[in-house]
């Protein structure tokens, strides 16, 4: 509405000017039309130099006004080891362009002041001038050469691939991003930081990516619905596309890259600024202590409610911007925890399903993650200073029916207890056994300390002391777990535990 208003006074005040110089006009035939002329063109030739020194101050001035708004600048300095090349690029363009364009505006309003109709007007004449045509050849010349080959420097520069020689996981790490109409799917390695491999003919409802289960290295890859990155560290960001042109934009990093179906790219960039420092930094600027929702003066001030974003830079469609996703740079403590929370896809979703192909079969990828789940838990439980915290449940170890025997699959977790216990060599446990409620108490019971018996034997037989288990126990169905209605309830009851037992050391 003010928009209008304005434009509709812009107007009115266009035809004011043009009535008021009919009416010169006019008076100016009455007067003597020669004379008349050139106090107009005077009057012009002044009005323009006035102008010309109103618009170059006006331009400045609005510059420094705002350069918090700029890149490179204040809240928009790059976040990203190479920004400053592209920011440094566009500064120095400017100032060049800059030059020009301040001589050039007043070379243009000088001449119309300078040629304005006089009483005998006299031109300046240069048939030739070698100066001349050196200066305006060369100088640009010159420039433009600088320009290019500072530009080309930076360009190899911030599109050059990660090092020969750089080790994956080590020195850097890959994540891929693929945009689809109206998201992005982000995979993330896992523990063996290989991203596996993909076939287009594979996408299925379960299977987004279309990912090979076929390929080991696909069975730790982590699909997370944002970004997390360690602060300092290159990440090299495989970008591909399941249906039309979509951009990976990550705009304070200055990282753009067309993401093309069918033709991957990539995009090398190290964070340097995290999150959180950014926040602080933000903190500074008046533009961020105001509340980040316009609508609610309670909502917390914008520096503080400040994420990174990752974005579609391509029109693709109409859903365009929900494509959005937070982007988080963190410690490389903090990313470490961040990516030890993720699970795998493969193993949350595809496991032992239809579209498996190692359904039954023991895989690296399990037992790797049984492993980690296992060492949390005992970790956990060691800190834990109620009862109920000290329990640690063996998951993965069963027993053939009805009897004590350990079955083969049972030996992955229970290795993986040897080094625990190795690795932890003040730590004192109880093993106890558990049964479900079905059939006869008294056999329950002596079931449960049977197959707490094969625990400790197995564990001795590693060279585990029998002096680090406090008692091995069979509690029969005395201690459930939770009811034994269901058939789940019961598998859930049946079950072997390690009561981890306060060192002397924290009784104190
Ligand atoms: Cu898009």
């Amino acid at each position: 509405m003010t928009a209008l208003i304005i434009f509709i006074c812009l107007v009115m005040l266009g035809i004011i000017v043009v009535q008021i110089s009919r009416v010169r006009e006019i008076s100016a035939a009455m007067r003597g039309e020669e004379q008349a002329s050139i106090n107009s063109t005077n009057r012009n030739g002044w009005g323009l130099l006035v102008f010309m020194v109103v618009f170059l101050i006006g331009t400045v001035v609005s510059a420094i006004y705002y350069k918090d708004s700029m890149l490179g600048y204040g809240p928009w300095e790059a976040s990203s080891a190479h920004g400053h090349l592209i920011d440094d690029g566009i500064a120095i363009t400017l100032f060049f362009t800059g030059i020009v364009f301040v001589l050039t505006h007043i070379l243009l309003f000088w001449f119309a002041y300078r040629y304005r109709k006089t009483k005998s007007p006299k031109a300046d004449f240069i048939s030739h001038d070698n100066k001349l045509e050196v200066i305006w050849t060369l100088i640009p010349a010159v420039v433009m050469t600088g320009l290019v080959v500072s530009g080309l420097d930076a360009w190899n520069t911030i599109m050059a691939d990660v090092p020969d020689g750089a080790v994956l996981g080590q020195d850097y790490t890959e994540i891929e991003a693929t945009g689809y109409q109206f998201a992005w799917d982000l995979r993330y390695p896992g523990a063996d930081n290989l991203i596996g491999t993909k076939n287009f003919r594979m996408i299925s409802a379960t299977n987004p990516l279309g990912q090979d289960w076929s390929d080991a290295k696909n069975h730790d890859d982590m699909l997370p619905g944002e970004i997390v990155l360690p602060v300092g560290k290159p990440v090299r960001v495989r970008i591909t596309s399941k249906d039309v042109l979509h951009n990976f934009y990550l705009p304070h990093f200055r990282v753009k890259m067309d993401a093309v179906p069918g033709m991957p790219t990539y995009f090398v960039f190290t964070p340097i600024i995290t999150t959180d420092s950014m926040r602080n930094r933000l903190s500074e600027y008046p533009d961020y202590q105001v509340p980040s929702d316009p609508e609610d003066p309670e909502s917390e001030p914008r520096w503080k409610a400040f994420n990174y974003e990752l974005a579609c830079a391509e029109l693709c469609g109409t859903g365009h911007n929900s494509m959005r996703r937070i982007v988080k740079i963190v410690d490389e403590a903090e990313y470490q925890k961040w990516l030890s929370e993720q699970s795998s896809y493969y193993l949350s979703n595809i496991r032992n399903t239809d579209a498996d192909p190692y359904k039954g079969q023991v895989i690296a990828a399990e037992l790797s993650q049984q492993k980690r789940e296992l060492t949390t838990a005992m970790q956990y439980a060691m800190s834990g200073v109620d009862s109920l915290d000290r329990v640690v449940r063996l998951r993965n170890i069963s027993y053939e029916t009805g009897s004590a025997n350990l079955t083969a699959i049972s030996s992955y977790e229970l290795s993986n207890v040897v080094e625990i216990l190795q690795q932890y060599p003040d730590i004192r446990v109880e093993i106890a056994g558990h049964t479900d409620n079905t059939g006869d108490p008294q056999s329950n019971m002596a079931l449960s300390e049977a197959r707490a018996m094969s625990v400790s034997n197995y564990l001795t037989s590693k060279g585990i002391s029998s002096s680090r288990f406090t008692a091995v126990r069979g509690y029969g169905s005395t201690r459930e777990a939770t009811s034994n209605d269901t058939e789940e309830g019961r598998a859930e009851n049946r079950r072997t535990e390690f009561i981890v037992a306060l060192t002397n050391q924290e009784a104190l």
